[in-house]
């Protein structure tokens, strides 16, 4: 890598991030026999995983199914010990998929991409860093994350505090010991409802503040089943397959075939007490064909759920507190718990509502809402992140002729199928906005990108060309179809992270796509097909 004051390094292709989609680029662009880069803030492979290390971290896809398929010996000879895949046990998986594949020598950790700047004469992207070395390529490909950027409020006092505060998303790597400590989590999406429990069994007491109630179901995790494991290995490229075939990218789930409204409430209740002994959320979700369409159908799934932690929670109180009535089941992202709602049974456990009461201070001995104060020795933020455009919004992209991503996406992201944005040719985007992405399983979908993208390398340099940029027409189509498809669901009526409404000032703007990864898998085949249809290709 050049310093500033040398000639820039120069490669094919940078890739931002060495995450799940990063290291794929890196290898299959390397396939392409392209000279390829990536660079990567942190100091080891993995993104998620390497830096939500918070106690309790555990995928909610099951492991079988949230791995990479590009490689049958890989998927073959990897063994998951349970059935949802813990934090270290999946960064230590993709740190054997970064040794298997001999991935690291193309990465340079610890190094952050600051600036990315296009120059249209020559088609190159010149990217700088925070050590200031500068990389230059023809094509870049933002692999940045779409849950990278955390976030936390603006309290006033946090520099008083005396005791210690962390972040879920940015958790020490020697971990935390909570025994005997007086803890504050804030914040109960899926961060905060798993590490609860366990900072619970630690802590001498905590205290739980809750802006809005979550559901959340039972994993139901268990080791995993060898007969299980058997058969899905016998038959894993089929799967893998099938699993386009579906709308969360996952296979194994019989498709629902009836509303949940043709259904009576005996019916009702057999089946969602079925869904909730098997754990995981699609298959709760797949109940019936309109839980995520109508509300009036949601309304029962999400009235059995509010029953169960009535059953669950002993004090009436605090059962109500956790009841979410703010907005219909599964159009925030549906959690997987163990023992959640038991926890709050702990006689160590306070759960308070800062919805009324707002938090309005830190303190130096903890925190004070607006009618309490709290002693505190360490506080966790539970608080999430500036969700799927904050990371590329971070870095200052740009073109010589004066688009910026700032203002490309002030109303919110415009891309062309989650891949490109008109105005910046050459670069790419790894499950970016108005994808699917964050709605289906993560890995399958990096890997429809990245082959995708690499498929459209190959193919510019069939035909000697340079350039390749979405038509303006072709984004506005996308952008408005994006919005169509999740107008016609209950999921806009949630404030969630896939509208950046946790983030104050964010434009609401629902961001992921949510038409299903068959018909979205389907349109960028077809796309291709014709020869990159609604995309401008030039020498
Ligand atoms: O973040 P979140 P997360 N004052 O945004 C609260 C994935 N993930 O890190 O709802 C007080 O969901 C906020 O309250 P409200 C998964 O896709 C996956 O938990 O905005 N509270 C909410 O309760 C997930 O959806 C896994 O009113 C404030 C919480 O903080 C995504 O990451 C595990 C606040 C934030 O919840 C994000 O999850 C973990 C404020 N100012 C994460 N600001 C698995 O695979 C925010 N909150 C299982």
């Amino acid at each position: 890598m050049s310093t500033p004051s040398s000639e820039p390094a120069k490669f094919d292709a940078i890739i931002v991030g060495a995450g799940v989609g990063g290291l794929y680029a890196i290898y299959r662009l390397r396939k392409l026999g392209l000279k390829v880069r990536a660079f990567e803030a942190a100091g080891g492979v993995g993104g998620t995983w390497y830096w939500n290390r918070y106690p309790g971290c555990r995928c909610d896809v099951e492991s079988m199914e949230y791995s990479y398929s590009f490689s049958d010996e890989l998927q073959q000879e990897w063994h998951w010990p349970e059935r949802y895949g813990t934090q270290p046990e999946i960064l230590r998986y993709v740190n054997h998929v970064a040794d298997r594949f001999d991935l690291r020598r193309d990465i340079e950790f610890n190094t952050r991409v600051r600036e990315a700047v296009l120059d249209r004469n020559t088609n190159t992207w010149t990217v700088t860093t925070d050590k200031g070395s500068v990389a230059t390529a023809r094509f870049c490909i933002m692999a940045t994350g779409n849950l990278s950027t955390p976030r936390r409020p603006n309290y006033p006092g946090l520099d008083s505090f005396k005791g210690k505060w962390y972040h879920t998303g940015l958790w020490p790597h020697d971990g935390v010991d909570f025994t005997g400590l007086r803890v504050g989590v804030i914040g109960t999406g899926s961060s905060g409802v798993q590490s609860i429990p366990i900072i619970a069994r630690q802590a001498k007491h905590l205290h739980v503040f809750q802006r809005t109630a979550n559901f959340s179901l039972p994993a139901r995790n268990v080791p995993m089943p060898p007969d299980k494991e058997r058969a899905h290995k016998a038959e894993y490229p089929e799967r893998r397959r099938a699993a386009y075939d579906t709308p969360f990218g996952i296979a194994g789930y019989p498709a629902p075939v009836k509303s949940a409204l043709d259904a009576s409430e005996a019916e009702r209740q057999r089946a969602y007490e079925a869904k909730w002994a098997e754990g995981g959320s699609i298959s709760f979700l797949y109940s019936y064909t309109d839980l995520l369409l109508r509300q009036e159908a949601n309304e029962t799934a999400s009235e059995f759920v509010r029953r169960k932690i009535r059953a669950t929670v002993k004090d009436p109180k605090t059962a109500e507190l956790l009841c979410p009535d703010s907005h219909p089941i599964g159009t925030k992202r549906l959690i997987l718990d163990t023992d959640y709602y038991e926890t709050y049974n702990r006689d160590n456990v306070t759960l308070v509502d800062i919805r009324s009461k707002p938090i309005e201070e830190i303190t130096p001995a903890g925190l004070r809402t607006a009618d309490a104060e709290y002693a505190l020795d360490a506080i966790v933020f539970a608080t999430g992140f500036d969700a799927m455009t904050g990371a590329m919004k971070e870095i200052d992209i740009r073109t010589d002729k004066g688009a910026t991503i700032e203002e490309k996406w002030a109303d919110g992201p415009r891309t062309y199928l989650g891949i490109m944005m008109a105005g910046f040719p050459n670069l790419f985007m790894v499950t970016g906005p108005q994808s699917p992405g964050v709605k289906s399983q993560m890995i399958l979908s990096c890997e429809q990108h990245v082959d995708w993208i690499a498929d459209c390398l190959q193919h510019l340099r069939d035909k000697g060309l340079h350039r390749i940029e979405p038509e303006k027409a072709a984004e506005d189509a996308w952008v408005q179809h994006t919005n169509e498809v999740a107008d016609g669901t209950l999921y806009p009526l949630a404030n969630s992270w896939y509208t950046g409404a946790n983030i104050p000032g964010k434009p609401r703007v629902f961001m992921p796509y949510v038409g299903g990864v068959t018909a979205y898998k389907k349109k960028c085949d077809e796309v291709a097909a014709r020869g990159y249809e609604g995309f401008m290709l030039a020498v």
